[in-house]
């Protein structure tokens, strides 16, 4: 028998609705959906080899137990008792507190996130880990502290588009489209990046700026939008706080000063500033990782947000608008056992972290397994990620996760964190799974559909009710199976389950209001856009978006001369997810260091030449690339990470952190670099 069934991949974040063809029980193949107002159609060379990735042999479809022999193989019932006895001894030995989650991107964020943040705290530890410590929640934090949300750009109805540190034509297909039909449509895109992306390199404007330097290209061009008047003077008396304090601190960063920090000229400086001035309110800016990962990650992404703020380009067409959700149920137990006297890991050092994305910072978490402070940490779940390549300092991540007395992994493949684990459980793929879907640019929920089983590879709800059953906490987890928890969720939405299960591309939930807040307040601390923040006073930290240079610039880090950024994005394939890549694909992935011309001169160096690269934590060896003289600034070199060969965490900082999210410097690293004779 053969059949189509329209459902949504899930190999990235953009969640691209497909068709998939299933011919007697099996994928044959899969394409984009053309219907589907998300993705119309579009499908990457990832999603296509979903199937083959599903079939690999190199699966894992049983699990597995370490053993003196090395792995044995165990039914799933005996794996779960185990574990689950395990947990209670520690929980009895140490506290509820001493066990932990680390959930991963791959399984994505709502539910899947909703359902391990539940089993926490149903097992009584606030210790919910996961890779939005270095993704995301950095820019959550910042755009919350300014206008109590993170906006969504409007881009298809904008004029005048400012991307900071994202390159979508690679990393959101979807987004990168959006950005083309504004475009079509008169719209103009301006790229800030140290390197010339493939969505730079199409841009009507790149700006090539020294890494970690866009809070003073921003505080440059609030200062000359402030200077000549270019801010929308009513929507700032009415709905703002503390603009004269963010006027005085902006007038340090002259267009002289800024390019001197910055590395962008004075006239680039003021085009943008006054272009933005020109097509607000229909202006917007968006940043990506670019942003996120320094050592002022969150006040840099503040002043970007100060700048559509200013130019009063809030929730108005073609501008940053201020969604509203579905409305839908929260899994989590926050307020049924909140959990909070226990000291939630990194709570104390990054209260804002834990109060807006209840979020445990994860470097801390390797921090407290190897040192017992505030408390011990003696068991973890991994799930969907792979922090051994993926967190920084990786020797450090790997010491910590190998000193636990219980790890626990699941994934579809034998990973570097797999391999040190007690238990590798087998996980069930996107396609194995449902749940729903949300597309909240476009204010649509779909429906993903479970296409394929294997029986001992579990689901994440499968697999927290099996283990809550034989942990005594089955209460919390009482649904039948994953489509019972998609219809408890959509209950007091206007979705019905039923509704969404029959559609074919989902359901509409709602329309795009504009200009909300002449409503309602802002959700912030007092109700309006706030330029300064009291609650970060209160806290012991700056009320304003101050800037700080990056610490390459410091004098202790003179035997340092290059700024290393890693983790740029390739094509083909998803962070440390490259090793279990079809062949094909695999292929065209390869490890190496992307260099400037002039500085491949300096070490005399050819392509595919080795270099160390050497930071204070550590070297690795890796050819380089040298790249045309416009593609990276000079000085800056580039390591995707995720190589198990060639391990850019291994030179990454797991403690030179921004002081208010706790995010790690991944991107203005300061490295030396030596050619590998
Ligand atoms: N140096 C440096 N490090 C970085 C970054 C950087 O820019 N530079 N970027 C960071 C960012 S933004 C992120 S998000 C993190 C991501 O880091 P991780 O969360 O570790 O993500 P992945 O490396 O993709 O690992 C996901 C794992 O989940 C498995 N998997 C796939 N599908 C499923 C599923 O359905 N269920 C389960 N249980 N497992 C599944 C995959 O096989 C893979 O092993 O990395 C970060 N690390
Ligand atoms: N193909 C593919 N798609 C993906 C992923 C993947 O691994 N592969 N990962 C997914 C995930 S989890 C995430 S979080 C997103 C990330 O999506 P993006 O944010 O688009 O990811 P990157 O390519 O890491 O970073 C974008 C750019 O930031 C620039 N950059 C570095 N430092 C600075 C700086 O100081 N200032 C500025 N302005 N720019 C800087 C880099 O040169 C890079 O070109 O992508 C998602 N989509
Ligand atoms: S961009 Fe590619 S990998 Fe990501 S969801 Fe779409 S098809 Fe899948
Ligand atoms: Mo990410």
């Amino acid at each position: 028998m053969s059949e189509t069934i329209t459902t949504y991949c899930r190999m990235c974040l953009d969640e691209c609705c497909i068709d998939v063809n299933v011919n007697d029980g099996k994928i044959t193949d899969i394409k984009g959906n053309k219907d589907h107002p998300w993705s119309e159609g579009r499908i990457c060379v990832k999603g296509k080899a979903a199937k083959d990735w599903i079939y690999s042999q190199d699966r894992i479809k049983k699990p597995l137990k370490k053993t003196s022999n090395g792995w044995e193989e165990i039914s799933l019932e005996r794996a779960i008792d185990e574990i689950a006895e395990k947990m209670n001894k520690l929980k009895e030995k140490y506290g509820a507190q001493s066990m932990s989650v680390w959930k991963g991107e791959a399984t994505g964020f709502a539910q899947q996130e909703e359902y391990v943040r539940r089993f926490c705290h149903a097992f009584g530890t606030p210790n919910y880990f996961s890779c939005d410590s270095i993704c995301f929640s950095s820019v959550y934090m910042a755009y919350c502290l300014v206008e109590g949300t993170r906006p969504t750009p409007d881009f298809e109805n904008s004029k005048y588009i400012v991307i900071w540190g994202i390159n979508p034509t690679y990393t959101h297909i979807n987004m990168a489209a959006r950005i083309k039909k504004a475009r079509e449509n008169g719209a103009k895109l301006v790229v800030i990046d140290p390197r010339k992306t493939i969505t730079a390199s199409s841009a009507d404007l790149h700006v090539q700026i020294k890494p970690g330097t866009d809070g003073a290209l921003a505080l440059g061009i609030i200062n000359l939008i402030i200077q000549n008047n270019w801010y929308d003077k009513d929507f700032v008396h009415k709905y703002t706080k503390g603009f004269d304090k963010l006027k005085n601190y902006a007038q340090k960063f002259t267009p002289d000063y800024v390019k001197e920090e910055t590395g962008v000229l004075e006239d680039i400086l003021y085009s943008i500033a006054r272009d933005f001035y020109l097509n607000s309110p229909s202006s917007l800016n968006h940043s990506g990782n670019g942003i996120e990962h320094h050592e002022n990650g969150v006040n840099n992404t503040r002043l970007i947000a100060c700048i559509g703020a200013l130019c009063g380009c809030i929730d108005k067409m073609g501008g940053e608008l201020l969604m509203r959700g579905m409305g839908s149920r929260a899994l989590t137990l926050y307020d049924e056992i909140p959990l909070e006297d226990i000291k939630p890991i990194g709570a104390d050092e990054y209260p804002l972290l834990y109060k807006y994305r209840k979020e445990c910072n994860s470097m801390l978490a390797v921090e407290t397994i190897l040192s017992g402070n505030p408390y011990d940490i003696k068991g973890m779940i991994v799930t969907a990620s792979n922090p051994v390549l993926t967190n920084p300092n990786s020797n450090k991540v790997k010491k910590a996760l190998e000193k636990l007395e219980l790890l626990v992994v699941r994934d579809l493949f034998m990973t570097q964190t797999a391999k040190l684990a007690d238990y590798i459980l087998p996980a069930a793929s996107f396609l194995e799974r449902s749940e729903l879907v949300l597309h909240s640019t476009i204010k649509r929920v779909g429906l993903r559909k479970r296409i394929l089983r294997y029986e001992d590879c579990q689901d994440e709800y499968e697999f927290l009710e099996s283990l809550s059953k034989k942990l005594g906490i089955k209460e919390y987890f009482s649904w039948d199976n994953e489509d019972d928890v998609n219809k408890w969720i959509l209950k007091g939405t206007t979705v019905s389950y039923d509704e969404l299960n029959e559609s074919k591309l989902g359901i509409k939930y709602g329309e795009i209001e504009y200009k909300k807040y002449e409503e309602e307040p802002f959700n912030t601390p007092s109700g309006k856009i706030e330029f300064v923040s009291e609650q970060l006073k209160d806290l012991g930290y700056s009320e304003l978006p101050e800037y700080k240079s990056p610490s390459y610039n410091d004098l202790s880090y003179k035997d340092y001369p290059y700024v290393l950024i890693t983790g740029a994005r390739k094509f083909y394939h998803v962070q440390s997810r490259k090793d279990t890549m079809p062949d094909y694909l695999k292929e065209k992935i390869v490890s190496e260091v992307e260099i400037h011309p002039k500085d491949a001169e300096i070490l005399k160096l050819k392509d595919k030449d080795f270099i160390r690269v050497t930071s204070r934590i550590g070297s690795i060896e890796m050819p380089v690339k040298i790249v045309a003289q416009t593609d990276i600034l000079p000085g800056v070199i580039q390591i995707t990470h995720g190589w198990d060969s060639s391990n850019a965490n291994l030179i990454t900082d797991d403690l030179t952190n921004d002081n208010l999210s706790g995010f790690p410097n991944l991107r203005s690293l300061a490295v030396n670099i030596e050619k590998v004779d």
